[in-house]
C-alpha cells in the first residue's frame, strides 16, 4: 500500500500551568508554552507532536512558522527521514537551530507519529525496537532545602528509585546543604542527581564541584555553558562524579561535537532539540559508538520508546508538565515506564477538554 500524502499542517497554541512552578538556576517555568502540531495527511491520518518554546513570547511565531512551512512539505508522501533532510536543505541558510530548528523537529516528530499509526504499531516498532521498560527518575525545582526534600521524599513514595534536584544557589555550601538534605529524606538506595542549568562559572566550577564529589550522586547536569564543551571536559576529567549534558544541544552536529570534545560522561539529548526522531536516531548512533549512556529529556511519551530502541538507554526524565492535554500521559510503575501494548504511534493524542482549557 502506497504511503499516505501530507495533506496540512494546523497548529493550536496553549499555556499549560506548571504546578508548582519549575525553578532553575537558570530562570522560571510557571506555564508550558506549546504549540501542538497536528500533520493530516491522506485518508484522514493525523500524526500528533509538541513543540516546547520555552517562552511565551515565542509562542504565536513558533505556531506562524509552522504554518509557513506547510507549502514546503504538502503534497509529499510521509517518509519523515526525507521530510526532515527536505527541510533541513531548505533551511540551509538561515540553519536549523533555534525557532527553525524546534519547527523541523515538530514537523519530524508528527510525520513518524502518522507513519507508525499508518502502519499500526508504535514509532518504537516502526523503528525496530520493543516496547521495553525503561528506568524513570522525577525531578525538584530549584526550591530551597526542606521544600526539595519533601519533593523529593513524595517521588520516592510513588515509587521512584531517582530523583533529580535543580541547584546552583549563591554557595557551594547551600548546594550541599541541599544535597544531603535530600539524601537523608530518601535514604541510600535512591539515585540522586543535580541540575545546574549552565548556572555556574567555569573559572570556579571545579572547586566548587569538588565540595559534593563525595555524596555518591549518578550524575552532576550542565554545570556550565552547554555548548562550552571544552570546560565541561575539564570539570568531567577534574571528578569522581559523572558529568551529564546535552538537553541544549542542536542536532546531531552538536552531539557530534561534544563527543569530539569528550565533555561529558552521560548524554541527555532533548528529542525537540535534537532535531526530532530523525535527529536522535542519528545523535544516539553517534553516541553509543562512543560508548555514551543515553537518557532523556522532556517528552516523556515519545522519550520513553526512543529509549527503549535504545541499546544504551540509561534515564528517562519523568515531568508530568504536559500530561493534562494528553488523552493517555505515560505511566511509570515502580521507578520505570509501562508502555502499553496497543500503543499506536507516539502514544499522544490531545485532551481536546484540555487543550481548549489552555488555549491562547
Ligand atoms: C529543565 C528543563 C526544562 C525547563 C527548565 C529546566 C531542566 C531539566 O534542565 O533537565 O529538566
Ligand atoms: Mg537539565
Amino acid at each position: 500500500m502506497p504511503a499516505p500524502i501530507v495533506e496540512s499542517l494546523s497548529v493550536q497554541t496553549v499555556l499549560v500551568p506548571i504546578n508548582p512552578p519549575h525553578r532553575t538556576a537558570s530562570g522560571l517555568v510557571e506555564k508550558s508554552p506549546l504549540v501542538l502540531i497536528d500533520l493530516h495527511c491522506s485518508g484522514g491520518l493525523t500524526g500528533h507532536a509538541i513543540v516546547f518554546t520555552y517562552t511565551p513570547a515565542a509562542l504565536k511565531a513558533t505556531a506562524e512558522l509552522v504554518l509557513g512551512l506547510q507549502a514546503l512539505i504538502v503534497g509529499q508522501s510521509l517518509a519523515p527521514r526525507a521530510i526532515n533532510d527536505f527541510l533541513q536543505a531548505k533551511t540551509r541558510l538561515i540553519g536549523s537551530q533555534g525557532m527553525v530548528g524546534t519547527v523541523i523537529a515538530g514537523i519530524d516528530m508528527a510525520a513518524w507519529d502518522a507513519l507508525a499509526r499508518f502502519q499500526e504499531t508504535s514509532v518504537c516498532g516502526l523503528l525496530g525496537g520493543r516496547p521495553v521498560a525503561v528506568p524513570a527518575y522525577a525531578g525538584t525545582g530549584y526550591d530551597g532545602e526542606l521544600e526539595t526534600a519533601r519533593q523529593a521524599e513524595a517521588w520516592v513514595k510513588k515509587g521512584y528509585k531517582g530523583v533529580k534536584a535543580k541547584i546552583g544557589y549563591p554557595t557551594a555550601a547551600e548546594d550541599l546543604a541541599v544535597i544531603k538534605a535530600m539524601r537523608s529524606a530518601v535514604g541510600p538506595d535512591v539515585e540522586l542527581m543535580v541540575d545546574y542549568n549552565q548556572s555556574l562559572q567555569a573559572v570556579d566550577a571545579i572547586r566548587r564541584l569538588q565540595q559534593l564529589d563525595d555524596e555518591g550522586l549518578l550524575w552532576i547536569e550542565e554545570p556550565v555553558l552547554a555548548h562550552d564543551y571544552v570546560n565541561t571536559a575539564r570539570i568531567k576529567d577534574a571528578l569522581k562524579t559523572p558529568v551529564q549534558s546535552g538537553e541544549n544541544w542542536w542536532g546531531p552536529a552538536d552531539m557530534q561535537l561534544a563527543l569530539t570534545a569528550d565533555a561529558s560522561d552521560f548524554v541527555m539529548p532533548d528529542v525537540m532539540k535534537i532535531g526530532g526522531v530523525t535527529g536522535w536516531m542519528k545523535a544516539v548512533d553517534l553516541a553509543a559508538a562512543a560508548g555514551k549512556q543515553v537518557s532523556s529529556h522532556l517528552w516523556p511519551e515519545l522519550s520513553a520508546q526512543l529509549l527503549a530502541v535504545g541499546s544504551t538507554s540509561h534515564q528517562l526524565e519523568y515531568v508530568d508538565w504536559w500530561a493534562e492535554i494528553l488523552e493517555e500521559p505515560l505511566r511509570v510503575e515502580n521507578g520505570v515506564t509501562v508502555l502499553p501494548e496497543d500503543l499506536q504511534g507516539s502514544g499522544m493524542t490531545w485532551n481536546s477538554d484540555k487543550v481548549d482549557q489552555y488555549r491562547v
